[in-house]
C-alpha cells in the first residue's frame, strides 16, 4: 500500500473512448484490468468522467464541420470531435469492467462553451474543476495518472498537476493514445518538459 499522500487519478475510461465508442481510442479497453489492479495500491482513487451537454462547442456537428478539424475559440485552437460522452448516455458511462469504488468522480466538459481536457482546469487554463482543492485538502501531493486518452486528457491533466506543484507520474502502459498528427510524441515531450515522469 502506498502512503496517504499519494492518489491514483483514473482519466476518462468511458465507453465512448473504448472500441465501439463514438471517439474510440485503439486498445482503450485493454487497460481496464491493469487499472483495476493498481487501485489496490492506493488509499485515494479519483476517477474523471468526460461529461458534455448535447450540442457542446467541442463537437464538430455543432459547427457543421468535419470531425478532427480545428476551430479558433476565444481560449485558443480547439479540435472538433465527434459527438461523445453526452451526459447520461451509455457512451458517457464508465467501461463496464472498471472498478467504481474510488473516492471521487469528477466530471468535466459540462460548460457548453469551453472544452475541458484537464481534470484540473477547463481549456481556458483558468477555470478550475475543484480537483486541486480536493487533493490538497486531503494532504495529497503525489499523483499517478492512468487512462484515456494519453495525448489529450491524461497529458493536459499531468501537465496541469505538475504546474500546481504535485509530483506526477504517468503510467504509459496503462494509457492509450488517439495519436493524431504526432500528438503522442508532442504529449511525451510536453510532459517531460513540465517535469512529469512518464513510466
Ligand atoms: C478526450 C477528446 C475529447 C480525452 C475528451 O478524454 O482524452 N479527448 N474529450
Ligand atoms: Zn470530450
Amino acid at each position: 500500500m502506498r502512503p496517504a499522500n499519494e492518489a491514483l487519478i483514473v482519466i476518462d475510461i468511458q465507453n465512448d473512448f473504448c472500441p465501439g465508442g463514438a471517439l474510440a481510442v485503439t486498445g482503450g479497453d485493454e487497460i481496464v484490468p491493469g487499472v483495476n489492479a493498481l487501485m489496490d495500491e492506493f488509499a485515494a482513487v479519483v476517477l474523471t468522467q468526460d461529461w458534455h451537454p448535447a450540442g457542446h462547442s467541442s463537437f464538430a456537428s455543432t459547427h457543421a464541420a468535419a470531425p478532427f478539424s480545428t476551430t479558433e475559440m476565444p481560449y485558443g485552437t480547439q479540435v472538433l470531435w465527434p459527438d461523445h460522452c453526452i451526459q447520461g448516455t451509455g457512451g458517457a458511462a464508465f467501461h463496464p469492467g472498471l472498478r467504481l469504488d474510488g473516492d471521487l468522480i469528477i466530471r468535466k466538459g459540462y460548460n457548453p462553451a469551453i472544452d475541458s481536457y484537464s481534470a484540473f482546469f477547463e481549456n481556458d487554463h483558468v477555470t478550475p474543476t475543484g480537483l486541486e482543492g480536493y487533493l490538497k485538502t486531503r494532504g495529497i501531493d503525489t499523483l499517478t495518472l492512468v487512462g484515456l486518452a494519453f495525448d489529450f486528457c491524461v497529458n493536459f491533466s499531468a501537465v496541469d498537476a505538475a504546474r500546481l506543484g504535485f509530483k506526477v507520474a504517468v503510467r504509459a502502459d496503462l494509457c492509450r493514445a488517439i495519436d493524431m498528427e504526432g500528438s503522442k510524441k508532442t504529449a511525451i515531450d510536453g510532459m517531460k518538459t513540465a517535469g512529469v515522469e512518464v513510466v
